[in-house]
């Protein structure tokens, strides 16, 4: 029973198995830091690593995620009562007109896997709405995600509305989703564009770290 069992673990996707150990590692009197720092987040890590040279597939990472999800729950109280804080935070949402929630989830994994708090706004979000939630949640970072070509726009209009509501510089923007590419993030005047759920979880962690 250790650290490096747990991590693998995680990356194999075994959720039942993932959470016993996390029990009884924090039975035997293992911190829940130690368990987030050192197995969860190396494991999710690398699991975006093996998604990113084309190693792990789709199937591969919601597994994973599960895992990892089983085990936060277990240790979200404990880091709770020792105190611990989230890295930073982060607002996401799939824009307006769109429904497809798949990748933005996925970088929901990743982000949070990383330490970060997550507010998921879910799917079919107005531009109103990110603004309302840069307003009440004051996160670091926002990503919004679209794999429409017909709604791709109102990533723009969200954009637009940041800076009209006077929040677009307490706030960077990542976009992302399969249509996108970097040039239509320039030129909406996003901060950033990820091509996966690895990028957006670099870019988090770097905003934070700036
Ligand atoms: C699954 C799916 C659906 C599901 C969605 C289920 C769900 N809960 O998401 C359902 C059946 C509901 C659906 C509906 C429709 N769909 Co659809 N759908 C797909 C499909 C097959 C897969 C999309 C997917 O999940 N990919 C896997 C994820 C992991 O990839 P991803 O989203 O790109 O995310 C990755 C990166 O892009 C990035 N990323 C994503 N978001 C973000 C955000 C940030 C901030 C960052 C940094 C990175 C990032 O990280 C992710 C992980 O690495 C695609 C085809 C395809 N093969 O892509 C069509 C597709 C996207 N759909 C399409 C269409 C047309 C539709 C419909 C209009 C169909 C219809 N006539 O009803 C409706 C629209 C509904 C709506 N209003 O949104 C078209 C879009 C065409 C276009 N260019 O606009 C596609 C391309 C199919 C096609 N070839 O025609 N769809």
């Amino acid at each position: 029973m250790s650290l490096v069992e747990l991590k693998e673990l995680v990356k194999n996707g075994k959720a039942k198995e993932t959470e016993e150990m996390v029990k009884s590692l924090l039975n035997s009197g293992t911190n829940a830091e130690a368990i987030l720092t050192n197995a969860l987040i190396p494991a999710m890590d690398e699991v975006g690593e093996l998604f990113q040279k084309g190693e792990y597939f789709v199937p591969e990472l919601l597994v994973a995620a599960r895992a990892m999800q089983k085990a936060t729950e277990i240790i979200r109280p404990k880091l709770q009562e020792m105190g611990v804080k989230a890295k930073g935070k982060v607002v996401l949402g799939t824009v307006r007109g769109d429904l497809h929630d798949i990748g933005k989830n996925l970088v929901k994994m990743m982000v949070e896997g990383a330490g970060f708090e997550v507010v998921d706004l879910g799917i079919d979000v107005t531009p109103e709405k990110f603004v309302q939630a840069v307003k009440d949640h004051k996160p670091g970072v926002i990503g919004m995600s679209a794999l429409l070509t017909t709604t791709m726009m109102s990533m723009k209009d969200t954009v637009a509305l940041l800076k009209s509501e006077g929040v677009r510089n307490s706030v960077k923007v990542m976009v992302g989703g399969a249509p996108l590419r970097q040039d239509f993030a320039t030129e909406i005047g996003a901060d950033f564009y990820g091509k996966d759920a690895t990028e957006a979880k670099n870019y988090a962690k770097f905003v934070y770290e700036e």
